[in-house]
């Protein structure tokens, strides 16, 4: 009998779709970036918050990933930006995004976008694993959570460019161990850059935005399609 590694295939067919995919929105000057999480993190808070403040940073629209309903699709509405909405209970109630699906949601966007924001299914395990084509992995996890997040979901954390600690502003009402918290991302992820955000008082969301637009403009430097932006 043949055992078939079916999980390693399939990982690696989506990691060369992602690649040029990835191709792609660079050439779009498209910066993309994947927010992930667990389930009621804060990432659809954060874009809504954050994304009233990103219009001076530049145009941009959302990949809006969910298993079932329009809930959150609804709640970013008022942003008045494009919203493509992914329901994955279409396909087997996917737990994670897939680069082939970012770009048929891409396609969707009839202008040039400056950056594009997808928030990945509500999950701390199969998203990591996934690659979108990404210019940008941003993981989340919020104090209600608990302070053993990180340790215990470390993949998700090692893959990560950035790290948000959400609901910051919750930290006084919890027991929790935020400088071992970020001793353990250290140890884990050294490259990435940690954020503590509150979506609720503000804190923290205009120094993750003038991040993403260093990010972005680092990332199209030496590229023709290079567009303009107000940080130099
Ligand atoms: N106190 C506090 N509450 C927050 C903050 N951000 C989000 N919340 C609350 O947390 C709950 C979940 O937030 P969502 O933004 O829907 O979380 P999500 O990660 O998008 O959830 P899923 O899409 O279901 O995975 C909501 O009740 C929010 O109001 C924050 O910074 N502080
Ligand atoms: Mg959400």
């Amino acid at each position: 009998m043949k055992s078939i590694k079916l999980g390693a295939a399939i990982l690696d067919e989506n990691d060369s779709y992602a690649k040029k995919v990835n191709d792609i929105f660079t050439e779009k000057g498209s910066y993309v970036i994947n927010i992930m999480g667990g389930p009621g993190c804060g990432k659809t808070t954060l874009l809504s918050v954050a994304g009233k403040r990103m219009k001076k940073a530049g145009t941009f629209a959302i990949i809006e990933g969910d298993v079932a309903t329009d809930r959150d699709a609804q709640k970013l509405k008022n942003l008045k930006v494009p919203i493509a909405l992914l329901n994955t209970d279409q396909i087997g109630n996917a737990c994670h995004l897939s680069a082939k699906m970012i770009l048929k949601a891409f396609k969707t966007f009839k202008k040039k976008m400056d950056f594009v924001f997808v928030e990945n299914i509500g999950n701390l395990v199969c998203p990591s694993e996934f690659k979108l084509g990404e210019h940008l992995r941003v993981a989340i996890t919020s104090i209600p959570e608990g302070d053993d997040k990180v340790v215990k979901y470390p993949q998700m954390f090692i893959n990560a460019d950035a790290v948000i600690i959400s609901k910051i502003d919750m930290l006084k009402h919890f027991k929790y161990n935020i400088k071992r918290v970020l001793k353990e991302l250290r140890t884990l992820n050294s490259d990435s850059i940690v954020f503590l955000i509150s979506s609720t008082n503000g804190e923290g969301i205009n120094e993750f935005i003038e991040y993403l637009e260093k990010k972005r403009i680092k990332t199209f430097k030496n590229y023709r399609t290079c567009p303009p932006s107000r940080v130099s």
